[in-house]
Parts: C-alpha cells; structure tokens; sequence
C-alpha cells in the first residue's frame, strides 16, 4: 500500500471554529480556543498522522479587517498559506448569515486556485433547514470541491470531513516523524496556555492587548518540576492592574489555571511564575511584535 500526505490550511473568519476543529482532529489541545474574535495569532499546525496517511493541517489567524500591525501580520500568515497547501478548509459558520468577511476570503480563495472544502460549522446551533439555505448561498459564490457540514465542538462529522481529506491525498511522503504533532515549539505552547486563560478571564480591549513571553523554561533538580518564567505584555498600566487583580488574586487564578494545561501538556508537575509589564503600543511597534512572536520571518 502507498503512503500518502498533504498540507491542508484552515481558514475562515475569526471565530468561526478552526482552532476547535483542529484541537479535535488531534486529540489534544495544540492551538489555543476562546469566544473572543482574533484568538490565533500565529499558524500553527497539527501533524495527523496514521500507517496510511499523513494531513498536516495549518490553523490560522482569522480573516478580519485588520487596524494594527499586529492585525497585518495575522492576516497576511493566513493567506499565506494558500501559497503552502494542497487543499483549503474554507469554514464558516451555521448560525451565521455570509457577511462581507467572507465574500473577501472567497475573492482570494478563487484567485489562488486551490480545491476549497466548505466546512459549515456549528451545526448543533441551527435547524436543518437553515443548514440547508446556508449551504445553498455558499454554494452559489463559488465552485467547492466538497461541503462537509459539522459541529467541531461536539465532533459531529469530523472524522468523514477527515475520511474525504484522506481520499483526496496524493502519493507522498511522511514530512514529520510520527510522533511530531506540531511545528512550534514547546515554549511557545506554554506561552499560548497563558494567553489562553486570560482570554478567558478579561473582557473587551484586554484579550486583544496581551503577549505572553515565556522567559525561561527548565526543570529544576531538587523541586523535581519544570520551572517556567512567563511575563505578560499589556499596552496600558490600567490594564496592568486588572490582570494582577486585587490582591494579585486574578494573576493567582491565571497562573493556576494555565499550569493545570500545561502540566497536563508536558505530563510533568510545574512551578509557573507570572509577571506583568506595561509595553506601550506593542501592537503596532514592529519590533515588539518580533520580540513578541509575531515575526515576519513566519510567512
Ligand atoms: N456551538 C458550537 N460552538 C463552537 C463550535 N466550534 C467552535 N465553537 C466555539 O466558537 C468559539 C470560537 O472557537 P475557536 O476555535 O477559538 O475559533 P477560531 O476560528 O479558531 O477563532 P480565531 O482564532 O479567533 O480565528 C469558541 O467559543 C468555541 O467553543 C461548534 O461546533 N459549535
Ligand atoms: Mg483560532
């Protein structure tokens, strides 16, 4: 029996499911998942890998109009990766009527001449019928090789959106060792774990306005735990406060909140440090943003 591979990039507007998708494909959590819109800011991939196949999947940052240079760097990595695979999820949502965020992406998507896989996701929040009228207006923009409804929450469908990847693979060969899930390193995943749990914890500009740094990272000897150093960017001394909290009690629930993740990620006991700094407009500095992860080299 031949082996087969490809690259396949996931994309769509920001919120819509992808990171969701690809953590379930995967079994475990690679790409951090939030309900505020622009979670993803880097691509990042999910090797999936069997005796048959090997699908490298690309989460990326989601389609938006972007308003700072941070925004820039998060769209253009996106579509990027229109130029890297060989088939395109194209996800949108069920709940949600096409917009003018899509109409754009299926402008690009047409250009780059790349077989598109409609993904209709979050299905368990409509009824069938406006599952169907949903597929039809999609249907009508643009040729897509396939449309796979799904819930990428509750897993309905993954496995045959999956499946009809797999048929479509060409010979190839395997590009990663078996054992590789993804491209980044690990201390960039600690750095997301935490990111992760502010999202979570903050409202409105916080989520967008917050790097995570991971300054060091190693086992300590006589602890016997991984000891990690993170520092947490925000672009306001306001800002600053409402992450440590009174008393500290917020930076406390953060930092015991993402240890838990990364513990179970390392499968290792650790000891997380967190730290707060105030840098001033990081979003649109380009070297902050270099410092910060959201390099250009990237794309
Ligand atoms: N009900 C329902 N919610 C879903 C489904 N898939 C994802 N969600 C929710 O939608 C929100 C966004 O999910 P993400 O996976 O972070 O979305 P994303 O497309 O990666 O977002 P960006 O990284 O910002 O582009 C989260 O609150 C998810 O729990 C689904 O199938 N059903
Ligand atoms: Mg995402």
């Amino acid at each position: 029996m031949t082996f087969k591979s490809g690259f396949v990039a996931i994309l769509g507007r920001p919120n819509v499911g992808k990171s969701t998708f690809l953590n379930h494909v995967m079994g475990q959590k690679i790409a951090i998942m939030s309900d505020k819109a622009q979670t993803t800011r880097n691509k990042i991939m999910g090797i999936y890998t069997t005796d048959k196949e090997q699908i490298v999947f690309i989460d990326t940052p989601g389609i938006h109009k972007p308003k700072t240079a941070l925004g820039d760097f998060m769209v253009e990595s996106a579509y990027s990766t229109l130029r890297e695979v060989d088939t395109v999820l194209f996800m949108v949502p069920a709940d949600e009527a096409r917009g003018k965020g899509d109409d754009m992406i299926i402008e690009r998507l047409k250009a780059a001449k790349v077989p598109v896989i409609l993904v209709v996701n979050k299905i368990d929040k409509v009824h069938p019928d406006q599952l169907l009228s949903q597929i039809d207006d999609f249907r009508n923009q643009m040729d897509f090789k396939e449309i796979v409804p799904i819930s990428a929450l509750q897993g309905n469908n993954v496995s045959r959106l999956v499946d009809i990847l797999s048929e479509n693979l060409d010979e190839g060969v395997q590009y990663f060792p078996s054992d590789q899930i993804t491209d980044h390193p690990e201390r960039f995943l600690v750095s997301e774990m935490v990111r992760e749990k502010v999202l979570h914890l903050t409202r409105e500009e916080i989520p967008h306005s917050v790097a995570v740094v991971v300054d060091s990272m190693k086992r300590d000897e006589e602890t016997d735990k991984v000891h990690i150093r993170a520092t947490i960017m925000v672009e306001r001394d306001s800002q600053k406060g409402i992450i440590i909290g009174k008393g500290g009690a917020m930076l406390k629930k953060i930092g015991s909140m993402a240890r838990r993740d990364i513990e179970l990620m390392l499968g290792d006991k650790v000891f997380l440090e967190t730290w707060v700094k105030v840098k001033k407009n990081w979003r649109d500095k380009k070297l902050d943003l270099a410092d910060f992860g959201y390099n250009e080299k990237e794309y």
